[in-house]
């Protein structure tokens, strides 16, 4: 392997790393495909400030200009939220080509975690995973978010996945592949913009302390694989069930009738639900996502005192 060639940590991550302080990784796909510009790069800046607030060195990671990125810069953020689609979501098959091109990419949970691992930050905050689609029993369109959680070392801090996924299909797959299921301060599933599924989580812990030494225990049996911990959505930024569930099966709806296929179905899903809900969705995503990023530091802060 010859990584070095190709990664790029950003000093203050760095140094971080090595004096043993607090890291979370965040992933760009969700900058230029998951909210529209400018609130795009507003939320990834603030989701900064939180992981900063918190005690913890944020580290967006990227492909600029075919390096794979841990530590971005304002005008980075900045390029990846204007360029919006036209910046290529970059998910593990994507790698040879955009790199060998020296391409940007907008790196997606399946990415973001590689980066993390090769640069050494165990902990990651996003706002919702892939998993595996509505009827995916005859399209076989499966996230190689769900295959990642399975190989890489990092734990991963969501919402939940949205319900454009078949939820209970998605713990199905990720029981199999031995990844836990961890609802931190619940029983059940978060469903990304409502705080229930109906979806029980393989456990429930409540501090970030408890979630680090699982994590902890985990890395030292040798265990490969990630770790997802679903956080759900504060109470008073959590959606009505009934009026998000109806612009989910509509916007997948849309999809099918569409044809839409491939790495643009889960953009056109969230764009679609977005529209569809009038933006109100968009302010529930937003809030998920800081959400997560303050039990990331958190989380963060604790594994560090146990290394
Ligand atoms: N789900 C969301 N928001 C997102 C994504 C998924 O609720 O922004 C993004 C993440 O980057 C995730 C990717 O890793 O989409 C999954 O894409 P696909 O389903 O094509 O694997
Ligand atoms: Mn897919």
């Amino acid at each position: 392997m010859n990584i070095s060639k190709y990664l790029e940590v950003s000093d203050e991550v760095k140094l971080a790393l090595q004096e043993n302080r607090p890291v979370v990784a965040l992933e760009s796909t969700i900058i230029s495909h998951g909210m529209p510009y400018p609130q795009n790069v507003e939320t990834a800046l603030n989701v900064e400030n939180i992981i900063r607030e918190n005690g913890a060195v944020p580290a967006t990671c990227a492909i600029i200009g075919g390096k794979l990125k841990c530590g971005l810069t304002k005008d980075e953020i900045e390029i990846l939220g204007k360029g919006g689609s036209n910046i290529p979501k970059a998910s593990r098959r994507d790698l040879p080509v955009l790199i060998a091109k020296g391409s940007d990419g907008a790196t997606t949970v399946t990415t973001t975690m590689m980066i993390a691992n090769l640069a050494g930050v165990k902990i990651f905050a996003t706002g919702g995973i892939g998993g595996v689609h509505r009827g995916a029993e005859t399209t076989m369109d499966i996230s190689a978010d769900l295959e990642e959680l399975a190989e890489t070392q990092v734990m991963v801090i969501c919402a939940g996945a949205k319900s454009i996924l078949d939820l209970g299909l998605t713990l199905e797959y990720l029981e199999t592949k031995g990844v836990t299921v961890i609802g931190y301060g619940t029983e059940e599933l978060p469903a990304f913009y409502t705080r229930k599924s109906g979806f029980g989580v393989d456990y429930r812990l409540d501090t970030p302390a408890e979630l680090a030494k699982s994590f902890h225990v985990k890395e030292e049996l040798g265990l490969r694989g990630g770790m997802l911990v679903t956080n759900p959505i504060p109470e008073q930024y959590s959606m009505d069930p009934d009026v998000i569930n109806k612009a989910i099966d509509e916007a997948v709806n849309m999809c099918n009738e569409r044809n839409i296929k491939g790495k643009q179905t889960t953009p056109f899903l969230l764009a679609t639900i977005k529209d569809i809900t009038g933006g109100d969705s968009l302010a529930s995503n937003i809030q998920l996502v800081y959400n997560n990023a303050k039990l990331a530091a958190l989380t963060a802060g604790e594994l560090c005192k146990l290394n």
